[in-house]
C-alpha cells in the first residue's frame, strides 16, 4: 500500500459548480454486505457554462453498476472514472442522470458514508462522506431536494428513517418493506442521512410559536429507553430558546435525534435527522455524571441550532466551516449560560454565567491555544488543507465562537440580534461565506458607530496565532489620573515562521473589557465616551493605544480582559498581593477566577523550576490564604467555588512553560494540591459536609455545583492525607446515589488510595456496569488517566476483553485518554509512551483515518518540549511518517508536525 497522494486545496481556488442539481431521488436496497444505491439526478447546466464542460461527480469505495442519461444506458467509454471522479461529457443542457452503484456497509470501518453499528445502519456524510454512498457533486454549495426510498427486511430494519417527512410506506415481497421520505428543503449532500434498524423511541409533541404542531423524537438502542428523557427535554428547551432569543422557529413537522454507539465525533446536524454519538444522548442518574448531563444539553442544542446556522444558511465551501461552527458554538454556549442562569436573581445569574464562561475559556486555553502555537496553527477560516476532516478543530470551533462573541460584544445584544436578522434576511436558503456574515454584522455596526467599520476586525478570519496584549498603567497622583496603554503583538506562528518576511502580522480589532480597583479592592467608576461604569470596553484597533481615566486617587489594581472579552494572552506585571486582592474582591466573577488561577500558575511554574533543579518545593502562604478565603466566602455559590478552587490544568500550564516539561509540571501541581489539601483540611472537610445533596437527583446547576465542590473537597483531602481520608472515599463510593458521586469517589481512590480497597472498587464498578458501554468507557478513561497508569498498565487495560479500537468511544476512553491526558505516562523517560502512541496511530489508521488523525495530533507540539523528550517525540513522528500506506488524514498531520 502506498500513502495516499497529498493534494492541497486552497481557499482562493474556489470555482462555482458548473451544473445545478435541483433534485435527487435515491433508492436504497439495504443490506450490510452489499447495499445497492440508485441515484437519479436532475441536472441543469448553469448559464454561460460551455456545453462540453463535463459533469464531474465524486465517488469513493463504490462499485459502479450502470450509468444512464435520460433513460438511455451509457456504455463504458461513454464516461470516465479516474482519481475518484466520474466524468460525463456531451450532456444536454438539462437532463436526468441515473447512476446505480454498490457499497459495502459491513466492511466500512471508517464510519464515513453508510456503515453498520450494532445491528443498525447509519450514515455520516459531513464533510465528504456522501461520495462513499453514491457518485455526486460532494460539495456544500450544490443544494438539492431529496426524495429517498429505503428498502430492507422488516425483521432486521423495522425502522427506516431519512430526512424530512415520511410520505409513503408499505410492505414488499419476501419480508421486506419500504419507506419513502421527502425533504422539502434543498440541502447540500453533507446533510443527508439515513438510519435503518430496530430502535426505541421517546417522543413529544409541541407547538412552535407561530402555532405549528411538531413532533420531537429521540431514538436509541432497545433497552436504553429509560435514558432518553433528558435528551428529549433538552431538545424542547433548545426549540424554545431559539424562538425566544433569536426568533428562529423549527421549519419541519418532525425533528429526530438518533443515538449511535459507533460515531467519529459528537453529533451531526443532518436536516431533521440528527445522528448523535450515544454519549451525547443517553443519561440517567445512575450512569451519567453532571458533566454528562451538561454536555448532552449543549450538544443537543448545538445540533438543533445548526438547523438555522448551517442548514438554512450553509457554507459555500469548506474553508467557510467556521461560518456555521463558530456561530453555532457561540449559540450553544449562550444557550447553556441562559439555562444555568434562568430563574435566579441578578447576582446568582452573573455567577452562573461566569461558571459557563470559565469552563469555555478553560477549554479554549487547554485545546486551542496550543493548536494556535503549533504546526497546525491556522486562521478560523483556513487558507488551505489536504484533508478537510483534519480541520474540525478547536480553532474553527472554539476560537471561531470567540470571534462571533467579540462581534456580539462590539454590537451589544440588540445589535447582534439585528445583525443576525439581517444575515437571514439576506442569505436564507443560500451557501455563503464568512465575509457575508461579517457584512451583515457590519451593516448594523456602522449604524451604531458612524464612521467606524469592521475592516480591521476581519483580520481575525485570516490571521492565526493568539495575540498578546501587554498593559501598562501610568498613575499621576497629583492629577488623580490614570493612563492605560494597551499594546498588541501578533507574531508569526506555525507555517508562517518559514516566511522570513512575515514575522509580525498586522494589528487586530480587540475588544478589551477593563475595570480598576482601589487598593482596598473597591471598584472605581470609569468614564469613557461620556458614560460612567465599573467596566469599560476599550476597542484596540492599532498596535498600541491609550485611554485616560480621571478621579483615580491612588495607584489602582487593574482587572483585565473581563469576561475574557477577546481570545488573547494578557501580559501585566501584577504582584502576588494584587492577584490575591483581585481574587478576593474583583466584582467581575470571571476576572476574579482568573486572578486566582494566575496566582496558582505562578506558584506551580516556580515549583516546576525547583523540581527541575532538584530543590525542595514550597507553597507560598499568599496562595493558601487566597484559597482559604474563597473556600470560606459564604457569598460565593458552590459551582463557582469549585471552579475557583481547582488548579489550572496541566495543558494550560504547559502553555506557560518553555520548554515544556510535563513530569516537572505534574510534580509541581501535585505538590501544591497536596499542600492545599493538608493546610486547609478542616475547611475542605466542612465544605464536604456542607455540600451533600439529598433527595431525588437533579442535574440542575445548584445541586450539580454542590456535588462539584464536595468531590473537589474529597480530592484535596485525599491528596493532602490519603490515609486519613480513604475511609471517607470508600464510604462515598459504596453509598453513592448517582454517578457523579460514584466517579468522584472512585477517582479519589484510584488516584490517591492504597490497599485492597482500590482494586475492589475498580472490580465492583466493572461488575455493576459491564452491560452499559458508556459507563465502561468512564471506567477505562479513569484508569487510563490515573496517576499510576504507565504504558504497561495501559497495555494491560487494552488486553481487557471489553476493549476494542473499532469503537471510537472505547478508543478515546483508553488510548486517547492515555496519550492526551496522562502526561506522566506518555512522557515516560524510556520513551515507551511514544512507541505506544505511534503503534496506536498506525493501528487506528488502518481502521479509521479520521479518528487516527486526531490521535496523531498528540505530538503536534513536540518541538516545544524539553530536549530529553523532544527527540523521542520527533523520532516517533518520523516512524509514523515513514509507514507505508498512511491515510491522507494522518499523513497531513505528521508531515506538518515534522516540517
Ligand atoms: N457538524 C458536526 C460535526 C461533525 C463533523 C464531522 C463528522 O463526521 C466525521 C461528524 C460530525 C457538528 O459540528 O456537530
Ligand atoms: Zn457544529
Amino acid at each position: 500500500m502506498r500513502t495516499e497522494q497529498a493534494v492541497t486545496v486552497a481557499r482562493g481556488d474556489y470555482l462555482p459548480y458548473p451544473y445545478a442539481i435541483p433534485s435527487i431521488a435515491l433508492e436504497f436496497d439495504l443490506d450490510p454486505a452489499r447495499t445497492r444505491v440508485l441515484s437519479r439526478l436532475s441536472i441543469e447546466r448553469q448559464p454561460g457554462v460551455p456545453a462540453d464542460t463535463p459533469l464531474a461527480l465524486k465517488g469513493e469505495d463504490l462499485a459502479l453498476v450502470s450509468v444512464a442519461v435520460d433513460g438511455s444506458p451509457i456504455a463504458e467509454g461513454g464516461y470516465t472514472i479516474s482519481d475518484g471522479v466520474l466524468r460525463l461529457t456531451g450532456l444536454p443542457a438539462a437532463c436526468e442522470v441515473e447512476i446505480v452503484s454498490d457499497c459495502r456497509p459491513a466492511e466500512n470501518s471508517t464510519l464515513m458514508g453508510l456503515y453498520v453499528s450494532g445491528a443498525s445502519l447509519f450514515t455520516q456524510c459531513e464533510a465528504e462522506g456522501f461520495r462513499r454512498i453514491t457518485w455526486f457533486a460532494d460539495r456544500p454549495d450544490v443544494m438539492s431536494r431529496y426524495r429517498v426510498t429505503l428498502r430492507g427486511t422488516r425483521a432486521d430494519y423495522p425502522l427506516l428513517l431519512s430526512n424530512g417527512n415520511l410520505v409513503d410506506a408499505g410492505d414488499l415481497p419476501d419480508g421486506r418493506h419500504q419507506a419513502v421520505w421527502e425533504d422539502p428543503h434543498p440541502k447540500p449532500c453533507y446533510l443527508f442521512a439515513l438510519v435503518a434498524g430496530n430502535l426505541t423511541c421517546r417522543e413529544l409533541r409541541t407547538r412552535t410559536r407561530s402555532g405549528r404542531d411538531v413532533l420531537l423524537q429521540v431514538y436509541s438502542d432497545p433497552g436504553s429507553e429509560s435514558q432518553t428523557e433528558w435528551a428529549l427535554a433538552s431538545l424542547e428547551r433548545s426549540l424554545r430558546w431559539d424562538e425566544d432569543r433569536f426568533g428562529l422557529e423549527l421549519d419541519l413537522d418532525r425533528f429526530m435525534v438518533v443515538a449511535a454507539r459507533d460515531f467519529n465525533m459528537g453529533a451531526m446536524e443532518n436536516k431533521g435527522l440528527n445522528i448523535f454519538n450515544a454519549a451525547y444522548v443517553l443519561a440517567d442518574p445512575d450512569t451519567a455524571t453532571d458533566a454528562n448531563y451538561l454536555a448532552i444539553e449543549a450538544v443537543i442544542g448545538h445540533e438543533y441550532f445548526h438547523n438555522w446556522t448551517g442548514n438554512r444558511v450553509t457554507c459555500r465551501d469548506w474553508f467557510q466551516l467556521s461560518l456555521k461552527e463558530g456561530l453555532t458554538v457561540f449559540r450553544d454556549q449562550e444557550f447553556t449560560a441562559d439555562m444555568m442562569a434562568r430563574g435566579q436573581d441578578a447576582a446568582a445569574a452573573a455567577s452562573a454565567r461566569a461558571v459557563k464562561r470559565i469552563d469555555d475559556v478553560a477549554t479554549l486555553r487547554a485545546a486551542q491555544f496550543p493548536e494556535d502555537a503549533g504546526p497546525m496553527a491556522h486562521p478560523i477560516r483556513p487558507e488551505s488543507y489536504q484533508e478537510i476532516g483534519n480541520f474540525y478543530t478547536a480553532t474553527v470551533y472554539e476560537k471561531g465562537a470567540e470571534v462571533i462573541r467579540m462581534q456580539h460584544t462590539l454590537l451589544g445584544e440588540a445589535g447582534f440580534r439585528a445583525g443576525m436578522d439581517e444575515y437571514f434576511r439576506r442569505h436564507d436558503g443560500q451557501a455563503v461565506t464568512c465575509d457575508d456574515f461579517v457584512d451583515a454584522m457590519e451593516s448594523v455596526y456602522r449604524d451604531l458607530h458612524p464612521g467606524r467599520d469592521l475592516s480591521v476586525f476581519r483580520r481575525w478570519y485570516q490571521q492565526a496565532g493568539t495575540p498578546r496584549v501587554s498593559v501598562t498603567l501610568d498613575h499621576d497622583a497629583a492629577a488623580q489620573r490614570c493612563t492605560v496603554t494597551l499594546s498588541q503583538r501578533n507574531p508569526a506562528v506555525g507555517v508562517e515562521k518559514q516566511d522570513a518576511s512575515a514575522q509580525e502580522k498586522p494589528p487586530l480589532h480587540i475588544p478589551f473589557a477593563l475595570g480598576l480597583l482601589d487598593p482596598q479592592g473597591r471598584a472605581l467608576p470609569l468614564t469613557l465616551d461620556g458614560k460612567t461604569q465599573e467596566t469599560v470596553l476599550l476597542e484596540l484597533t492599532t498596535a498600541s493605544a491609550q485611554w485616560t481615566f480621571e478621579n483615580i486617587p491612588a495607584q489602582p489594581i487593574p482587572s483585565l480582559l473581563r469576561d475574557f472579552s477577546a481570545p488573547v494572552i494578557v501580559d501585566y506585571p501584577w504582584t502576588d498581593a494584587a492577584l490575591a486582592l483581585l481574587s478576593a474582591h474583583d466584582g467581575n466573577p470571571f476576572a476574579r477566577w482568573e486572578a486566582g488561577q494566575e496566582l496558582a500558575t505562578r506558584q506551580i511554574l516556580a515549583n516546576a523550576a525547583r523540581h527541575q533543579a532538584g530543590e525542595p518545593l514550597a507553597a507560598d502562604p499568599t496562595l493558601v490564604d487566597a484559597w482559604r478565603a474563597t473556600l470560606r466566602d459564604p457569598k460565593l455559590d458552590a459551582a463557582y467555588r469549585a471552579r475557583a478552587l481547582m488548579l489550572p490544568s496541566e495543558k494550560t500550564l504547559a502553555e506557560r512553560m518553555q520548554p515544556i516539561d510535563p513530569p516537572a509540571l505534574a510534580a509541581a501541581r501535585d505538590f501544591l494540591r497536596a499542600e492545599l489539601g493538608r493546610q486547609l483540611a478542616q475547611d475542605w472537610r466542612a465544605a464536604y459536609q456542607d455540600n451533600q445533596t439529598e433527595g431525588a437527583f437533579s442535574p440542575a446547576p445548584g445541586p450539580a455545583g454542590r456535588r462539584a465542590l464536595k468531590n473537589l473537597s474529597l480530592a484535596y483531602l485525599m491528596a493532602g492525607d490519603a490515609a486519613a481520608n480513604q475511609a471517607l472515599a470508600e464510604t462515598q463510593y459504596r453509598g453513592a446515589a448517582n454517578m457523579t458521586d460514584r466517579m468522584g469517589a472512585l477517582s479519589a481512590l484510584v488516584n490517591e488510595g492504597s490497599g485492597d480497597a482500590v482494586g475492589q472498587a475498580i472490580a465492583d464498578f466493572h461488575t455493576r456496569w459491564q452491560h452499559d458501554p458508556l459507563v465502561i468507557d468512564k471506567w477505562f478513561a479513569l484508569q487510563a488517566t490515573a496517576r499510576g497508569t504507565d504504558v504497561a498498565a495501559a497495555r494491560a487495560l487494552m488486553a481487557h476483553p471489553a476493549f476494542t479500537l473499532r469503537n471510537p468511544n472505547r478508543a478515546r476512553a483508553l488510548v486517547f485518554q492515555f496519550c492526551l491526558n496522562n502526561a506522566r505516562g506518555l512522557h515516560a523517560a524510556d520513551g515507551a509512551g511514544y512507541d505506544f502512541w505511534a503503534e496506536q496511530v498506525l493501528a487506528l489508521d488502518a481502521l479509521n483515518p479520521e479518528v487516527a488523525a486526531r490521535l496523531a495530533r498528540a505530538m503536534d507540539n513536540w518541538a516545544r518540549y524539553a530536549p530529553a523528550l523532544r527527540t523521542g517525540m520527533q523520532a516517533a513522528l518520523g516512524r509514523v511518517r515513514a509507514h507505508a500506506g498512511l491515510s491522507r488524514n494522518v499523513a497531513e498531520i505528521v508531515a506538518k508536525a515534522l516540517d
